[in-house]
């Protein structure tokens, strides 16, 4: 599962995925494809961690890739091989410039990159699906698989991205390996200069990108990068000065982890507290199966606390007294948040 940052050159993916991973690579024009493992940031990790000492604390991690932009006369743009790179992505991120580039002539304007990009989109998922249909007519194919690709490039052609298509209106097992830019998930991060850093998204912007089906955040690149060289101490008095809790980065990081439909349980222990990620939608029995292949086999029981139970009652005797341990079955529908003990015998 990996999640693609993408957007015109020069607006800041690279300055974001160094500060997300803590790599180095080089910033400015052009470069090459990067990918780096992120750590979601979750309180209920460090508050569970503080709650049992043990000898490891582990958070659920997400792979980002770092896709560079076009650098054509225009700077705008993609090509062929970046809109196949972007195909391979499971979310994307969009990073739109709002500051000052030197290096480039444009002043930054979000709104029109924004648009650009999701024409672009469309225009890359229509021709797929105008030589799919242009073949099925020849082919006869079936009349289910041509219904839905109808159905996407009516989307399409009303400026809509097929994202928009609920479950219910279009049956995605008929789409596999075409790998359609405007079905991803999209998060629209529009980048900052640093002394906006803390407004909120314009309104109109905001209901731009809900037009789009899209979630979308402000942040700043360069004062994110910052506040990771501080250390703990003084990264707590830096955000305060600016007037927020946390970091727009582990928000940022957050929302992307829950852009590919992932929520968190956790395990418990003196030698490690851990979170788990894990697709929303699954069972007991398939989380049992993440922790190892033993548990999912031999899989008798789940005793499940939902995080919020665990933090009013203080501990898991105490949540034993009072008779809120939850026993649960193979096909119990895992909650984000929950802490589970598998029960189990191979
Ligand atoms: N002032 C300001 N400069 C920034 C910010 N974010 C990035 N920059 C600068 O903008 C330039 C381009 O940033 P990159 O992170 O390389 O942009 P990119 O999107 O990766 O560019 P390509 O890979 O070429 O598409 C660099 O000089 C950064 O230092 C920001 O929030 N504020
Ligand atoms: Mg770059």
């Amino acid at each position: 599962m990996k999640i693609g940052l993408v957007g015109f050159a020069g607006s800041g993916k690279t300055t974001v995925f160094n500060t997300m991973t803590g790599l180095d690579v080089p910033v400015g024009f052009g470069g090459e494809l990067r990918h780096g493992v992120v750590r979601v940031p979750d309180d209920r990790i460090d508050a569970l961690s503080r709650i049992y000492s043990p000898k490891k604390t582990t958070y659920a991690e997400i792979s980002f890739t770092d896709i560079p932009g076009e650098h054509g006369a225009e700077q705008r743009g993609l090509s062929t091989k970046a809109l196949q790179q972007i195909r391979e992505q499971d979310a994307l991120c969009l990073v739109l410039r709002d500051f000052v580039n030197p290096a480039i002539e444009a002043p930054p304007d979000p709104r029109p990159a924004l648009e650009a990009f999701h024409l672009e989109s469309v225009f890359a998922d229509l021709a797929i699906i105008e030589r799919r249909l242009d073949r099925a007519r020849k082919e006869k194919a079936s009349a289910l698989e041509q219904a839905a690709f109808e159905r996407m490039k009516n989307r399409l052609d009303e400026g809509r991205p097929i994202r928009s298509l609920l479950p219910a209106e279009l049956d995605r097992g008929l789409l596999k390996g075409y790998g359609f830019i405007t079905d991803r998930p999209l998060l629209v991060v529009v980048n900052r200069e640093e002394a906006r850093a803390a407004e909120p998204l314009e309104i109109e912007l905001a209901a731009h990108i809900e037009a789009l089906d899209a979630a979308g955040l402000a942040l700043s690149a360069s004062v994110e990068a910052e506040i990771t060289r501080l250390d703990p101490n003084e990264q707590a008095a830096f955000l305060q000065d600016l007037g927020v809790e946390e970091s727009a980065l582990a928000r940022f990081i957050r929302t992307a982890y829950g852009l590919l439909d992932l929520i968190s349980f956790f395990t418990v222990g003196p030698d490690e507290v851990r979170a788990w990620p894990i697709r929303r939608g699954s069972t007991a029995r398939q989380a049992a199966g993440c922790i190892h292949s033993d548990l999912e086999r031999g899989f008798i029981r789940a005793e499940v606390i939902p995080y919020r139970v665990f933090v009013e009652h203080g501990s898991e005797q105490a949540v034993k007294n009072a008779g809120k341990l939850q026993i649960e079955g193979k096909d119990y529908l895992v909650a984000d948040g929950d802490i589970l003990h598998v029960r189990f015998n191979v």
